[in-house]
C-alpha cells in the first residue's frame, strides 16, 4: 500500500523487534529527534514469509515478483524521480486536483475526526488536510516503523495539539485498525488513500480492500481515495516507459532487492523494462524480459531463463469513473463523489455510507 511504502527495508527496523499491540514506544529510527510516537503492531510479514513468497513467484511460470519489493532505498530514490516526470502525470495531476478542491472535498467531510493516512510516507500529502477538517487525532498506518516516525514528527511540527499514532502494517494482510480507532468512538475516521495505490491491486483484491475501508469508515466517517482514470495508450505508456529510463531503472532495480533478499545473482542489465498498456484488462503491465538464455541463482536454487521470458513487476490498473463507483458502492458506500482534472486523468473520490 502507498502511498508506496518508500522505506528502508522492514527488515532493518523489524516489525517483530516493536512491542504489541497498544503499546508506547519510542520509534526506532535513525533519527527520531523528539518525537514519542506511539507505535502499534499490526500484522506484518515476517522476514521469511516475504522472502518465501518471493522465491515462490520467482519460481512460477510466469514468473512475478510482487512491486512491494520496488520499495528499498533505492527503489523509492527512483520512485520519486518518477513522480516528478514530465510523462508521469498521476502525482501532480492528483496534487493539483487536492489542492483545488480542497475547500469543496472539506465540505463533505467530518469535523473532529481521525484523519487515516493510509501507506503515510512522510505524512507530508496530509498535513493540509488536518487543519482543513480541524482533525483530532493522525493515525499514519506503513509498513516502515522509520516512516511512521518521520510522519509523527512532522505532524507535531506542524500540529503540536493533534494526537499522533502509528500502526506498523502490511497492506497484503487484511487491515484491522478497528482496536486503535475504537479508541476515539467519537472521532469519526476519515481514510486517506492517494496517489492510485489501489491500481496497482488486481480488481478483486482491490474491490477487498475497499470493502475493509468500508467497515473501517462505518456510518460516520468517509474514505478519500485517489484513482488513475483510463485514457490513451500513448500516454499511458509513455508514463511507464519515460525518456530518461527512470521507470526502467526503477524496474531493474527490483532485481538487485532480489538478490540482497535471497542471495541471488541477476544481472540486471541482461533484462529489458517493458511497459505495455492491456486495453481489454485496462491495466499497465510492467515486465522484465531476459534478453538472452540464461540461468540465474536463487539461493539453493536455478532458475533458467528463455531469451524473451519475461518476469511480472506490476499491474497498474486504470478505471473509468463510472467503474469506480460502483466498486466503492458495491462496497458499500451509498453517497461517491468525485472530482476529475480538466483533461479526465485522474479522480479523487470522496465516498461516505449515506
Ligand atoms: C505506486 N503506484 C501507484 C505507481 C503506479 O503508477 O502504478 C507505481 C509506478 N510504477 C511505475 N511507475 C509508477
Amino acid at each position: 500500500m502507498f502511498n508506496p511504502p518508500c522505506a528502508p527495508h522492514p527488515a532493518s527496523s523489524p516489525a517483530s523487534a516493536l512491542e504489541p499491540h497498544g503499546t508506547a514506544l519510542r520509534a526506532t529510527t535513525p533519527d527520531p529527534g523528539t518525537s514519542a510516537l506511539r507505535l502499534v503492531t499490526g500484522r506484518v510479514h515476517t522476514h521469511a514469509a516475504r522472502r518465501a513468497s518471493l522465491l515462490a513467484g520467482l519460481l512460477e511460470r510466469p514468473a512475478r515478483i510482487a512491486p512491494k519489493f520496488f520499495y528499498d532505498a533505492q527503489g523509492c530514490a527512483l520512485y520519486g524521480a518518477i513522480c516528478e516526470l514530465q510523462e508521469y502525470y498521476p502525482t501532480r495531476t492528483e496534487r493539483a486536483l487536492l489542492e483545488r478542491h480542497r475547500a469543496a472535498i472539506a465540505r463533505h467531510l467530518p469535523r473532529g475526526a481521525q484523519w487515516v493516512d493510509l501507506g503515510c510516507g512522510d505524512g507530508s500529502k496530509s498535513l493540509p488536510w488536518l487543519a482543513a477538517i480541524q482533525a483530532r487525532r493522525y493515525v499514519g498506518v506503513d509498513v516502515s516503523p522509520t516512516w511512521l516516525a518521520r510522519a509523527a514528527q512532522a505532524v507535531e511540527a506542524a500540529r503540536s495539539d493533534i494526537e499522533c499514532v502509528g500502526v506498523v502494517t502490511d497492506f497484503e494482510e487484511p487491515l484491522d485498525l478497528h482496536p486503535v480507532l475504537s479508541e476515539r468512538p467519537h472521532a469519526p475516521p476519515v481514510l486517506f488513500y492517494p496517489g492510485s495505490s489501489i491500481g496497482n491491486f488486481e480488481p478483486q483484491a482491490a474491490a477487498g480492500l475497499l470493502v475493509s475501508f468500508a467497515r473501517h469508515t462505518g456510518p460516520e466517517g468517509a474514505l478519500l481515495i485517489g484513482a488513475d482514470l483510463v485514457k490513451d495508450r500513448a500516454l499511458l505508456e509513455a508514463a511507464y516507459d519515460d525518456a530518461l529510463g527512470v521507470t526502467a531503472a526503477f524496474n531493474r532495480n527490483v532485481l538487485r532487492v532480489v538478490n540482497r533478499e535471497l542471495d541471488a545473482n541477476f544481472e540486471p542489465r541482461a533484462f529489458d523494462h517493458v511497459a505495455r498498456y492491456d486495453a481489454a484488462h485496462q491495466r499497465i503491465e510492467m515486465r522484465l524480459v531476459s534478453r538472452r538464455p540464461q540461468e540465474v541463482r536463487l539461493g539453493k536454487e536455478v532458475r533458467h531463463f528463455e531469451a524473451g521470458e519475461s518476469i511480472l513487476t506490476e499491474y497498474s490498473h486504470k478505471y473509468t469513473v463510472e467503474a469506480f463507483e460502483a466498486m466503492l458502492r458495491a462496497a458499500g458506500y451509498g453517497q461517491v463523489r468525485h472530482w476529475t482534472d480538466p483533461h479526465g486523468w485522474f479522480a479523487v473520490f470522496l465516498a461516505r455510507a449515506s
